[in-house]
């Protein structure tokens, strides 16, 4: 297949390019901005596959969606390409609106009229809001975003869902918990943390630190896509998620005892605004249809994290420098329109 992976740049999508590279026979074309949190550093080592292609551009750029379709002869899309951090949307909500809505609203037109045959719009489980102490996600909870991310996120996954339903575009639909692993931004909760404690700055903790996130193994996630993009049924959704409940202060105590770093850098700060009390995800759906488990424990993939970003000390240290802004800033100049940092 001649697959489109839209943000193949960031965190989660390289990972997946990662993933088809190493397997298969497909075609692999990354189509990014190379936004802020887009980094090519993070596919190192891709370049040279004959079976993969990188092509910058904006899912909010009709012209140039269209021309990727054709010239690449795309017949599959798996869709990252998004803002994705919920602080910065409480800052800035609108370039929220127009990447997440408007992008994907445009990738899926252009996508069915180049007769796109699978369609994966990656969503998220923040577009069905908090939960209270008990219960879980499922897949027909209501959707109830709270932060203007979240929101973004409910519309772009529900224009997915409206194609399916009046156009029968095969659209599939995943809504994962969240993620850890290489090459995540070092603006989320676990990278800041270890890189904070590195280099001995204090922890930011938001309110009391009892909010609850379902973290999962960034490569699990991936492996769960792509079982949705081979196998999935067209209009379906599917909850994605590592049955790995914590509250935030355990995990941030967890690295600083991992690191051998002091407890005592740990601050508590001001709450997030909205902040939502607790995710976690019933992903018996994608299990006894497609037969997916999660195959990374938490201690494990935490130490690889862990381990991860101690050897790659490097590329964070550019990012929180700002070099590798300054970098793509000289290579493609003002081409992309990238947002800032
Ligand atoms: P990320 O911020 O690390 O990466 C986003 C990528 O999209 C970057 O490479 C960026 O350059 C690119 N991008 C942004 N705007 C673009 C545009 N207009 N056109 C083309 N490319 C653009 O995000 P991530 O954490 O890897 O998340 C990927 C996807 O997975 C997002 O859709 C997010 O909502 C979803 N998701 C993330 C998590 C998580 O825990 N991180 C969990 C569930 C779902
Ligand atoms: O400095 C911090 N201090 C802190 O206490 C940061 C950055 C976060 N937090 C808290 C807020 C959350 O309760 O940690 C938790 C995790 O925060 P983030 O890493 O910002 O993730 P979250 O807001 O849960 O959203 C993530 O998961 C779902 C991703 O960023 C989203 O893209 C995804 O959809």
């Amino acid at each position: 297949m001649n697959i489109l992976v839209t943000g193949g740049a960031g965190f989660i999508g390289a990972n997946y390019v990662r993933l088809l590279l190493a397997g298969g026979e497909d075609r692999v074309v990354n189509f990014d901005l190379l936004t802020y949190a887009g980094n090519l550093e993070n596919l190192a080592g891709c370049e040279d596959n004959p079976r993969y292609r990188f092509v910058r551009g904006d899912v909010r750029d009709r012209a140039a969606v269209r021309a990727v379709l054709a010239d690449e002869k795309i017949e599959a899309v798996v869709h990252f390409a998004a803002e994705s951090h919920v602080d910065r949307s409480v800052e800035g909500p609108e370039v929220f609106v127009l990447t997440n809505v408007l992008g994907t609203e445009i990738l899926l037109e252009e996508s069915r009229a180049a007769g796109v045959e699978r369609f994966v719009m990656v969503s998220t489980d923040e577009v069905y809001g908090s939960l209270g102490r008990e219960g879980l996600f499922v897949e027909t909870t209501p959707l109830a975003p709270n932060s203007p991310y979240a929101a973004s996120k409910a519309a772009a996954d529900l224009m997915c869902r409206s194609f399916f339903k009046t156009f029968n575009f095969p659209v599939l639909t995943t809504r994962c918990s969240n993620n850890y692993g290489p090459y995540q931004f070092p603006e989320k909760l676990i990278p800041l943390m270890i890189a904070n404690a590195l280099e001995d700055k204090p922890l930011p903790v938001y309110g009391d630190g009892r909010n609850v996130r379902d973290w999962l193994y960034v490569q699990d996630h991936c492996t769960a896509i792509d079982l949705v993009l081979r196998r999935g049924r067209p209009g379906g959704i599917y909850n994605i998620g590592g049955c790995n409940e914590m509250q935030n202060i355990t995990l941030v105590e967890m690295l600083v005892d991992r690191l051998g770093k002091s407890r005592d850098l740990i601050t508590f700060v001001k709450d997030r605004p909205g902040h939502d009390q607790r995710y976690a995800i019933d992903a018996s759906l994608i299990s006894s249809e497609l037969g997916w488990q999660p195959s990374v424990d938490f201690a494990a993939g935490l130490a690889r994290t862990v381990d991860w970003y101690l050897a790659n000390r490097d590329w964070w240290e550019k990012i929180r420098s700002g070099a590798y802004m300054e970098y793509y800033a000289k290579m493609y100049g003002d081409r992309g329109g990238a947002t800032g940092p």
